[in-house]
């Protein structure tokens, strides 16, 4: 029996208020408009940036269902969609291309201007939402909303991938690798022999490891606070690990002096506005490039003596590691399976969406790095 063009009753996990456990709830799921796709989720990953709205570090529209690291396979489609079909294998974009606007027609900008990171809507494009609750509308999270057993999303954000792809690995591509490995390969542009230092060894710092490892730097310096991070750091290419706690002086000036003045890109990859700072100094003040890759608390402002900037660093930050998502997301797909990179050592631990709340605790208190949560 086909679910095409009717209401899906499915379980999904909501954010009712922050500071609250998400609770999982039955939800209804309206069939994809014109230009919509439905989806079948099939993997998520939990990401730092699902709990900065739970913690309300970043606000957006309540209700919602949260999620945006995920795979899935196309139940339906709406009039109008031609890119996928039902049974394709697809990964959602947080992140959308349309190919239309300023921004995507620029060879450099990747931030859509359909994108809901800075729109806030909490809706897909026409302005409503296909989820409801207990008789209440349930907000979509960044056009996706992964947490979710099916969800509906605008054709922009959503892409087809290799039939071969396994789904509960390449999900990670939807964020956590591909923001990582992005920031180092096509935002900073690490060049081959550089020297690196990657400010946090989660999911996201690990990835940009990865990636200035694949671009040939020679010495790749990871920070964090949590020492039982500094294994796997390695593992996936980290030359040395240091915790800013073991020294009495500024992370910055132990990094300047362990690196005789010439740390080449630095990365931020916590959302710390001390370790914003800190990145910036401890990158070479003549040539240096510093990418910011967390996501700041909300309404916070970083004070800077513009000297920093004059004497030759470059500032900068993307979202998605710079990817323009449609065109980028199937090729770093064919690179997984064409074994160019493993996300397997990012996996930490698997578990169901019943389980949602314990895994962002195990994020929360560092015990993992990426949790993916089958459904
Ligand atoms: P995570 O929580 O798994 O990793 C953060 C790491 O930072 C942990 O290992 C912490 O121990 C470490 N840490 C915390 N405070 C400090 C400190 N003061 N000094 C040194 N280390 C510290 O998060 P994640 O890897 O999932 O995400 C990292 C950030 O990237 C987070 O802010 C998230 O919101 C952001 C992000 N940005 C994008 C984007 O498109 N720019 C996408 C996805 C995630
Ligand atoms: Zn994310």
């Amino acid at each position: 029996m086909t679910t095409a063009g009717k209401v899906i009753k499915c379980k999904a996990a909501v954010l009712w208020e922050i500071n609250q456990p998400l609770s999982i709830e039955e939800i209804e799921v309206a069939a994809p408009k014109a230009n919509e796709v439905r989806i079948k989720i099939a993997a998520t990953g939990i990401c730092r940036s699902d709990d900065h709205v739970i913690s309300g570090t970043l606000t957006y529209k309540l209700p919602v269902i949260l999620g945006h690291e995920a795979a899935g396979i196309v139940e339906s489609i709406g009039e109008g969609v031609t890119s996928v079909k039902p049974g394709d294998k697809v990964i959602p974009l947080f992140n959308p291309q349309c190919k239309k606007c300023n921004v995507c027609k620029h060879p450099n900008g990747n931030l859509c201007t359909s994108n809901d990171l800075t729109c806030n809507t909490g809706t897909l494009k026409d302005g409503t939402s296909r989820f409801t609750c207990r008789g209440k509308t349930i907000h979509h999270f960044l056009g996706i909303s992964t947490f979710s057993e099916y969800t509906v999303v605008d054709e922009v954000s959503v892409v087809k991938i290799d039939s071969s792809s396994p789904l509960e690995k390449v999900c990670l591509v939807g964020c956590g690798f591909s923001t990582g490995y992005g920031s180092a390969v096509k935002v900073a542009k690490v060049t081959p022999g550089s020297t690196c230092v990657v400010f946090g060894l989660g999911g996201v710092g690990l990835s940009t490891i990865i990636g200035c490892k694949s671009a040939g730097a020679s010495r790749i310096i990871g920070v964090d606070i949590n020492k039982d991070k500094f294994a796997k750091a390695k593992e996936v290419g980290a030359t040395e690990c240091i915790s800013p706690l073991d020294y009495k002086k500024p992370i910055q000036d132990v990094l300047v002096e362990m690196t005789n003045d010439g740390i080449d890109f630095s990365f931020e990859v916590i959302g710390n506005l001390e370790t914003m700072t800190a990145a910036l100094l401890s990158c070479n003040k003549a040539f240096g490039v510093c990418v910011i890759v967390g996501v700041p608390p909300n309404v916070s402002n970083l004070s800077i003596n513009p000297m920093l900037l004059l004497t030759g660093r470059t500032w900068k930050g993307a979202i998605f590691g710079g990817f323009k998502s449609k065109d980028e997301v199937p090729k770093l797909v064919s690179d997984i399976l064409a074994k160019k990179f493993k996300l397997d050592p990012l996996i930490t631990h698997a578990s169901t969406l019943d389980k949602i709340n314990e895994g962002f605790d195990m994020l929360r208190s560092g015990k993992s790095i990426r949790t993916v949560l089958t459904l």
